[in-house]
């Protein structure tokens, strides 16, 4: 089922796409009309504009041709400077409104590299519907919106002070990949809006959450698994952080196509996939296979991690001594997941790797 609801005004904080003048209007970006009008008016002030604008005017006349009859600008333009005028204080607005990263100033206290800081978010299916009475537990765009930044604020307060912090994105970040509801591989599910509303939703969370960890931590990297229900929009926001982040130094954003991706800090290394296509009792043998260098440098832990089973699973001692561990994301259970007997363990987890010792502190939120 697919439910349509208004634009999401309150996300619009950081506009992510160039707008035409309809959505400029339909987004409540009030001062647009404003900004064409004063523009055509040239040296009119605001003031004049308004009382412009409450005053009787002709059919025929637009609202910036309303001047005052004594005035030398009472002319009205032409069709076709009008439309000029239009074209040029579009150009001035957009680039005005041109998507950029804001400037975050660098954490002044030195930190150190002994520790790593992971965090690891589980599938937050965003555009995911549902209802109480059907699944237990409501959800849409905007509970997904605020419950991930919540969560990720309180993980934030516990993060160690160190260099770097990992935004490990185990897949499966939007619900749907398609026009139609479906996921990438075309299974119908229920979904909250529209596609473009989903995923500047997802987006603005993504950016709100690299921005608050550029305020605490010196480096951010961002992976980003490529999950069953959004291997396309997963190379979208690789892409649009990759551009939105582009004048940051201090952001970086793995852009390997690979289902896994591995990071090796000290004596310590992580190999993460999302879990459909490499299962989690394959995965550490995986990794010495397929990594062998990071696999034999990591002398003190290994650790696989993976999301997609929305529940706790933890195999420790797996093939080279490796911890084999699932995550949780914070979304309940929609109606297929709920009906197939599945029960979603909604929760966020922080990592703190030690250089020499491997993992030395967890922190878990819930909601
Ligand atoms: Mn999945």
């Amino acid at each position: 089922m697919t439910r349509r609801r208004k634009p999401l005004n309150k996300h619009w904080r950081n506009p992510l796409v160039w707008v035409t003048i309809n959505d400029a209007a339909s987004l409540g970006l009030k001062n647009f009309r404003l900004y064409v009008v004063n523009r055509m008016l040239g040296k009119a002030s605001r003031r004049e504009f308004e009382e412009n604008e409450n005053r009787p005017r002709s059919a025929t006349q637009l609202p910036w041709q309303s001047r005052s009859s004594n005035s030398k600008e009472a002319r009205p333009m032409s069709q076709e400077d009008q439309q000029e005028e239009i074209k040029r204080a579009l150009a001035e607005f957009l680039k005005d409104h041109e998507r950029k990263s804001p400037p975050v100033p660098k954490p002044k206290n030195k930190k150190k590299d002994q520790e790593l800081a992971v965090i690891n978010i589980g599938d937050a299916h965003f555009g995911m519907y549902a209802e109480k009475s059907v699944s237990g537990e409501d959800y849409d765009c905007h509970i997904a919106a605020d419950r991930h930044k919540d969560v990720f604020m309180r993980l934030m307060n516990n993060a160690p002070d160190c260099e770097t912090l990992i935004i490990n994105q185990l897949g499966d970040y939007f619900h749907s990949d398609t026009y139609t509801s479906t996921t990438t591989k075309g299974t119908p599910v229920d979904t909250d809006g529209r596609l473009e509303n989903i995923v500047l939703v997802g987006l603005e969370v993504m950016s709100f959450m690299v921005e608050e960890s550029l305020k605490r931590f010196p480096k951010v990297i961002i992976r980003h698994c490529k999950g069953n229900h959004d291997a396309v929009l997963t190379q979208l926001i690789r892409c649009q952080q990759q551009a939105y982040w582009r004048n940051n130094k201090r952001v970086s954003i793995e852009m390997s196509p690979t289902a896994t991706w591995v990071y090796q800090h000290g004596k310590t290394a992580f190999m993460t996939t999302h879990g459909d296509t490499l299962k989690h009792a394959k995965m550490a043998e995986f990794f010495a296979g397929r990594y062998p260098e990071i696999w034999g440098a990591a002398t003190a832990a290994r650790y696989c991690w993976h999301g997609h089973i929305h529940s706790k699973k933890i195999s420790a001692e797996t093939y080279g001594q490796t911890i084999t561990e699932s995550f949780a994301g914070l979304p309940p259970s929609d109606a297929w997941h709920d009906a197939s007997g599945y029960v979603s363990g909604q929760s966020m987890c922080l990592i703190v790797l030690d250089k020499d010792k491997g993992e030395v502190r967890r922190s878990t939120e819930r909601i």
